[in-house]
């Protein structure tokens, strides 16, 4: 038998990632439309205190009160996010400095498509990324680009309750032939969706769902319906892109659900099971072009119908993705009785209920901290799928102290360095990874919390959650820490 000692290859892809709802602000500056995302405001503690859900759920009368300028909201922290807009080269040089070998990062549709329904793109748009992609070339950087980081047109969304409707992917396909027309031949690797389970978990988040206007039998069938149009949509937008180039990767993206049984109890065990196989659903479809079998009883028992034709299922037979990209930040415990005692979720921002981990320790955000977790889930998926993982998201949301421009954030170093070393141990369990992009690069709006205060990012910027500070980018100790993990290649990381 030969010995293999695998190790993390030179060509391993160090760097971190953005998504442009939450980084670039400039919401409506150079001819760009409303996102979905533009219309969500900031809700204080104590306005959580009587809702449900994500902080970022919203419902259609808050939207329209939005949007008629009918509410009492006045702080939308995803408008300004921390004005990547304006700061780009000067954040690119910060990612450079730190020796980032990728840049993860989303285009937002609706700088080339303000409405989704324009027959041209905004040059203004394709300018701007144009730009980005020119400054990481600059460096060295290579960049890995997210078609659809949640945000989407809001009047999609309106018109065509987002990717509920059918049609919504010739308009996704119209934005994505423009993106590979005008940038494929500098940009080798593209992940269509961010987090496709997203849809079925928040479909407004996901899908651009609005669920008072569903037009299937109930709101898991809109969003399933929502999720296979979004593969139908990427695949045939990987279809074209290969018929243009032929040294393009795509990849398919989750938010990965690692997830523990609370006890050996058989019936615990069996919970654990349901919830791995409804979130690597979506990795079945990508590794082999076909839904799995187990989804049928899930379909018949949940009442669930969704449209997909013959045209459909050959089109994903024959667009199989060339790695399988996830996000990581936690585990998750499920029992039988599903619904006592969760001590996690959508309140603290998070994906899924959660039952408590005694042995694992929690951020300020009540995420469970679980490194070994980060090796099991790449042994699990690569055994599983056997096509190469990126790490597309790892990171620690947490409260930084900003001290006469310093910031001492050892406890996410902590975090990084244990995730890095069971990065390291599942390469050496034989796991092919091609890179890892920390969330986040910069500070940036959280996703779930639409907090500024949720830092994640190895450089600081000097604003709160109303939007007040200079906006000035500061270098955290975690931005020196990283720069070391990459120049040896992930040797040096305690
Ligand atoms: C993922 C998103 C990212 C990022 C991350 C952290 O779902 O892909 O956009 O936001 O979650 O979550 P949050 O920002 O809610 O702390």
């Amino acid at each position: 038998m030969n010995r293999n000692d695998y190790k993390i290859e030179d060509t391993f892809l160090w760097g971190g990632a953005t998504a442009a709802n939450q980084v670039e602000g400039a919401y409506n500056i150079d001819g760009k439309g409303l996102s979905t995302f533009d219309i969500i405001p900031f809700f204080t503690k104590e306005e959580l205190k009587d809702r449900t859900g994500l902080p970022s759920e919203i419902s259609e009368d808050e939207m329209l009160a939005v949007l008629n300028n009918k509410t009492s909201h006045t702080n939308f922290p995803k408008r300004r996010g921390t004005n990547f807009y304006s700061y780009f080269k000067e954040d690119i040089a910060l990612f450079a400095e730190m020796g980032y070998k990728v840049y993860r990062f989303s285009i937002a549709w609706t700088r080339l498509f303000p409405t989704g329904f324009e027959k041209l793109p905004d040059k203004k748009g394709i300018n701007f990324y144009r730009s980005v992609i020119a400054e990481c070339k600059r460096y060295g950087i290579e960049p890995l680009i997210t078609m659809s980081h949640y945000e989407m047109p809001w009047v999609i969304s309106d018109q065509l309750n987002g990717w509920e409707s059918k049609e919504t992917i010739e308009l996704f396909l119209k934005y994505t032939k423009v993106l590979l027309d005008e940038f494929s031949a500098d940009v080798k690797y593209w992940i269509p969706f961010n987090e496709m389970n997203m849809t079925l978990i928040s479909p407004y988040h996901g899908g651009g769902i609005i669920p008072e206007r569903i037009r299937s039998n109930n709101i898991q069938s809109a969003s399933f319906q929502a999720v296979h149009n979004q593969f139908v949509a990427a695949a045939k937008t990987i279809n074209y892109g290969r018929s243009i180039a032929n040294d393009l990767q795509f990849g398919c993206m989750i938010a990965r659900l690692e997830t523990y049984a609370e006890t050996c109890k058989p019936e615990d065990q069996l919970a654990a099971l349901k919830e791995e196989q409804m979130n690597v659903f979506y990795y079945e479809v990508a590794a082999t072009g076909e839904y799995p079998r187990y989804l049928d009883r899930y379909l018949i028992e949940n009442t669930i119908e969704f449209e997909k034709n013959e045209a459909e299922v050959k089109l994903l037979k024959n667009n199989i993705y060339d790695f399988l990209a996830f996000s990581y930040y936690n585990t998750y415990v499920v029992s039988e009785k599903k619904n006592e005692k969760t001590v996690d979720g959508k309140g603290n921002g998070n994906l899924i209920d959660s039952q408590e981990n005694p042995y694992v320790k929690i951020s300020d955000w009540g995420w469970p901290i679980d490194s070994i977790g980060f090796r099991i889930t790449l042994n699990r998926l690569y055994d599983k799928f056997r096509l190469p993982l990126f790490v597309a998201e790892n990171g620690l949301g947490a409260h930084d102290t900003f001290e006469n421009g310093k910031i001492h954030d050892e406890y996410r170093i902590d975090y990084l360095s244990d995730h890095i070393e069971a990065l390291t141990e599942a390469v050496k369990d034989g796991v092919k990874v091609l890179g890892y992009t920390a969330w986040t690069a910069i500070d940036l709006v959280s996703c779930g919390t639409n907090e500024m205060s949720k830092r994640y990012g190895f450089i600081y910027v000097d604003v709160d959650d109303y939007g007040k500070g200079t906006y000035e980018r500061y270098r955290k100790d975690s931005f020196y820490w990283y720069k070391e993990v990459i120049a040896s290649n992930g040797e040096s990381i305690k």
